[in-house]
């Protein structure tokens, strides 16, 4: 995976940030000299890398942490914040109708992204037409041809046109109709003025809503003049970053990216047509840095209610694996506001839920209602009851079910799901991420240990 060893060290960095005990001038220095060291071994410009870590320094010497924010976790949003600046602005190409030109060097992708530019909109049940118009190599016609065959796409291509610009004119006439048409032009092995000035002359002629510069993420430090002519000359609006599932550094294609500060629409992950992601760069950040939907919660913790000392307190009772019913108790009663399970989940790394889509909107729903039967139940019993839940035994259950007006099965599934949360924190014990989503999530008000 490109990047792999950016996210490591990276990852490293912020493990270090948060295991210190205190943040002084001297860690900040470290760490800022960790990070440039760390962008110009990925290939990242070198001048944007020392700007990258001048402002970040600047910053984590002159701002002070929200209240409630450890010292700790505000260098790594500072780090974060300041990384996500090369990944440029968060914005997705709409589904108006359109028409799309790509365009980059040899070989970068864009004959492949032009289909799975065509399956993506197809899939969003929208008539596509694929334009050929690399003139330039032979099998460009058949390639994007048989593309457009296996999309299920239309197709316009002209094997004895040799003007670009004749061919898309022809081809917008004959796609009047459709919703989506993309144009797929030649590359060159290297930047030329041919090549500027056909893609110039085709850009005028056909006026394309978007240009995608289409760049191959392993590419090195070419890539950032490379993207810098063509932008001058036709003006990028959105990139299409390939092949992420190589092998490369990575931090070339993304000093491009700054360069141009056209928003990276999709990254390409494989050769297959169905290997594209939409590109959502803070999600993207975070999971480079291992932290989770990271700004989720900092927002969270931002909208600190509780001391960072209580948020403590509970969180090291809760680690200790000492957890009876009235710790559930104060836990549900402090946190059950509607809304906050579903953050909480979103805040979570997926990989720790067994993948995305697994907890959807009627489990969240689900979980807010039993959270109030459960406190409901609960009043219903008595304190010695909470501190040595192992002493309910049946008759204990029938009474605290009629004196809850609820059922015999409601306390029983109560008391299961108590030993199943036992068991998971204590599973989690030591865990130091998990801490850290537990003590941000206490500081905000919102904790429901549901589904975890
Ligand atoms: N692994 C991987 N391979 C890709 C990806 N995108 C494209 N490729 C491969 O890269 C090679 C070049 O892709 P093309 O789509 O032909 O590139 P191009 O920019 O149209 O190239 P020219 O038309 O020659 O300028 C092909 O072998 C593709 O299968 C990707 O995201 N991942
Ligand atoms: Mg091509």
């Amino acid at each position: 995976m490109v990047l792999e060893s950016f996210s490591n060290s990276l990852r490293e960095t912020i493990r270090r940030v948060s295991g210190a005990s205190y943040v002084d001038r001297s860690l900040v220095k470290d760490v800022v000299r960790d990070i440039q060291r760390i962008l110009i071994r990925a290939d990242v410009n070198v001048k944007l890398a020392l700007q990258l870590s001048r402002d970040l320094e600047n910053r984590a010497m002159s701002e002070k942490p929200p209240a409630g924010m450890a010292p700790q976790d505000f260098i790594v949003k500072l780090i974060y914040e300041e990384l996500l600046t090369i990944l440029g602005s968060e914005s997705s190409l709409s589904l108006s109708p359109k028409t799309i030109m790509l365009v980059g060097l040899y070989g970068q992708g864009k004959t492949t992204s032009a289909g799975k530019l065509a399956r993506f909109f197809m899939k969003k049940g929208m008539s596509v037409g694929l334009i050929a118009a690399d003139v330039h190599r032979a099998a460009a016609y058949d390639q994007l041809h048989q593309i457009s065959e296996e999309v299920g796409c239309n197709f316009y291509g002209d094997r004895n046109q040799k003007d670009p610009v004749k061919i898309c004119r022809a081809a917008l006439k004959q796609f009047d109709s459709l919703k989506i048409k993309i144009i797929d032009t030649s590359g060159r092995d290297s930047l030329d003025d041919e090549l500027l000035e056909e893609i110039k002359k085709l850009k005028d002629a056909v006026r394309p809503d978007e240009v995608l510069f289409v760049i191959d993420a392993s590419v090195g430090q070419q890539a950032g003049p490379q993207a810098k002519k063509i932008n001058e000359v036709v003006g990028i609006t959105g990139v299409i970053l390939t092949k992420m599932d190589g092998t490369g550094k990575g931090g070339g294609a993304l000093s491009a990216v700054a360069e141009v500060k056209a928003p990276i629409y999709f990254i390409g992950t494989g050769e297959h047509l169905n290997d594209m992601e939409i590109f959502n760069p803070k999600k993207f950040l975070s999971r480079l840095l291992g932290l989770g939907d990271l700004d989720a919660l900092l927002e969270v913790a931002e909208s600190a209610e509780i001391t960072p000392e209580e948020a403590e307190k509970s969180v090291t009772r809760l680690m200790s694996g000492k957890f009876d019913l009235m710790d559930m108790y104060d836990v549900w009663e402090k946190f059950s506001k509607p809304g906050l399970i579903r953050k909480m989940i979103d805040a979570l790394p997926l990989s720790r839920l067994g993948g995305p889509g697994k907890i959807d909107g009627s489990t969240i729903e689900g979980a807010e209602g039993k959270l109030r039967l459960y406190r409901t139940i609960l009043d219903s019993m008595s304190y010695y009851e909470m501190k040595n839940p192992e002493v309910l035994n049946s008759s204990r259950i029938v009474r605290v079910a009629r004196g809850s007006g609820t059922s015999v099965e409601a306390v029983r599934s109560l008391l299961k799901e108590y030993k199943a949360m036992k068991k998971n924190i204590k599973n989690l014990q030591g865990n130091r991420n998990f801490k850290k989503i537990l003590k941000a999530q206490l500081r905000g008000g919102d904790l429901s240990l549901e589904n975890m």
